[in-house]
């Protein structure tokens, strides 16, 4: 079902005058509010004036993750405090997570978006929504939330954890439509299979499933083991969470970006360039309705393709493909974002561990584990190994502390970290297998 006809179908002529002026008022807004924006326009000697085609979209500045670390918390807020109603912040929080404001119209737009994105999927009211991303600064509970009520199903807020309770509610509420993470909805069957529940026996129709990468194998093992139709929803906190893009159950073939409120572009990440159509690159989003918190040529780091070949469900937006990958060494691991980095700065902080590291990623029970191994210093090894293990829970503890993600911490005698002739291979991520 087509949530919103008016926009979702608009011929592209009648979109583009739409985005135009739209683009026009943001970049104007922008300039006079965030001085960082006015900074950036002066800088390339651009005034908001010279936008007059949505081509001039290619003049403005870009803007990166190290500038929203830079004005953190609220520096990059169109609007004054007051006017805020909700933050967000990223996961992966360092000292210094990526904050973002909704006012209360940002608040609307994001439930309609939202909204859209279930019906995309084939919700509808008398559904119910079983709403397993968290809920709290990451946007995906509550974002999935306001959606799931805007378009008049029913929504239960169980959020992430407690997986064997969530099988009980399942069996007893009758829930239609799943919402979590893709590794998570493969968890939830097992644990379902071991409680003796066949997951396919519930009432499961659909699943909405992002916020991490997965592929169309992981695609094929989802829908038949949960026997559900599973559709990929794309979004980040930055522009304003899910209800970036997503996929029409109809077709399950690439996702529909909500054109009347973000631009998308992909360009070289090596140059900054913009691609020609159908090449793989790095996706740019541009918010065009935002109020608290737009953002101009946001450089995501994710790797994908924009389409615009009609589709079958009869929308009219661009289509991004799957997310290939990131331009970038971040990962995600249980739906927090880890920079490596974070984890060596953990590490370099001890004496006595050496500066050779590799952290190990894979999927045990559809569940994301993380082990870091660290060379140790020839003295340390020879301790007692009480005292080994005493500081493997150490730094465990400070990488959970830091990052919110739990890790095996084991420590490895000097010299078997395999040393690498150029740049080291710090991650071995056997997930993509
Ligand atoms: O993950 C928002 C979200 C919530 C999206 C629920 C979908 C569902 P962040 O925590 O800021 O926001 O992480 C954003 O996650 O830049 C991508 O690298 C990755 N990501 C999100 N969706 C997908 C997807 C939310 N469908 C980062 N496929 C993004 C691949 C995804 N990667």
């Amino acid at each position: 079902m087509i949530y919103d006809e008016d926009f979702e179908t608009l011929p592209r002529e009648a979109l583009e005058a739409i985005q135009l002026k739209r683009l026009q008022s943001l970049a104007e807004k922008a300039y006079a509010t965030v001085p960082f924006y006015k900074k950036a326009f002066d800088e390339k000697g651009v005034k908001p004036g010279d936008i007059k085609s949505l081509q001039d979209l290619h003049k403005l500045p870009f803007t990166m993750k190290q500038d929203l670390r830079d004005n953190y918390p609220f520096g990059m807020f169109a609007t004054p405090l007051e006017n805020v109603v909700r933050i967000h912040a990223s996961s992966g929080t360092t000292g210094k997570p990526t904050v973002v404001g909704y006012t209360r119209r940002d608040i609307n737009t994001w439930s309609e978006l939202m909204a859209r994105t279930l019906a995309a999927a084939g919700a509808h009211k008398g559904d119910i929504v079983h709403n397993a991303y968290g809920y709290g600064l990451f946007t995906g509970g509550l974002g999935f939330h306001y959606g799931a009520e805007r378009l008049g199903t029913s929504v239960i807020p169980v959020s992430g954890g407690n997986t064997k309770r969530q099988i009980l509610l399942m069996k007893d509420f009758g829930p239609t439509v799943l919402t979590c993470t893709p590794s998570y909805s493969l968890h939830l069957a097992d644990v379902a299979a071991e409680e003796g529940i066949d997951f396919k026996s519930l009432d499961f129709r659909v699943g909405v499933f992002g916020a991490e990468p997965w592929t169309e194998n992981m695609r094929k093992d989802i829908e038949n083991r949960l026997g559900i139709d599973a559709v990929d929803i794309y979004g980040l906190t930055e522009i304003i969470g899910p209800g970036v893009s997503v996929e029409c159950v109809e077709a399950k073939n690439g996702l529909h970006v909500f054109e009347d409120h973000f631009i998308p572009e992909i360009i070289d990440p090596a140059t900054g360039e913009p691609l020609a159509y159908g090449e793989t690159g790095e996706l740019v989003f541009t918010t065009l309705t935002k109020e608290a918190f737009p953002l101009i040529r946001y450089r995501t780091r994710d790797l994908s393709v924009l389409y615009h070949e009609p589709c079958k469900c009869g929308r009219n937006l661009v289509r991004m493909g799957r997310i290939t990958g990131r331009s970038d060494d971040m990962l995600i691991i249980r739906g927090v974002n880890v920079f490596p980095s974070q984890i060596e700065s953990v590490l370099m902080a001890r004496e006595d561990v050496a500066p050779h590291y590799v952290l190990i990623v894979d999927r045990q029970e559809h569940m994301d584990t993380l082990e870091v191994h660290v060379e140790v210093d020839e003295g340390v090894f020879s301790d007692a190994v009480k005292h080994l293990q005493r500081m493997e829970q150490d730094i465990e503890k400070d990488i959970k502390d830091l990052l919110g993600v739990s890790c095996k911490v084991r420590l490895v005698e000097p010299k078997t970290i395999q040393r690498s002739q150029g740049k080291a291979q710090r991650v071995i991520d056997k997930r993509k297998a």
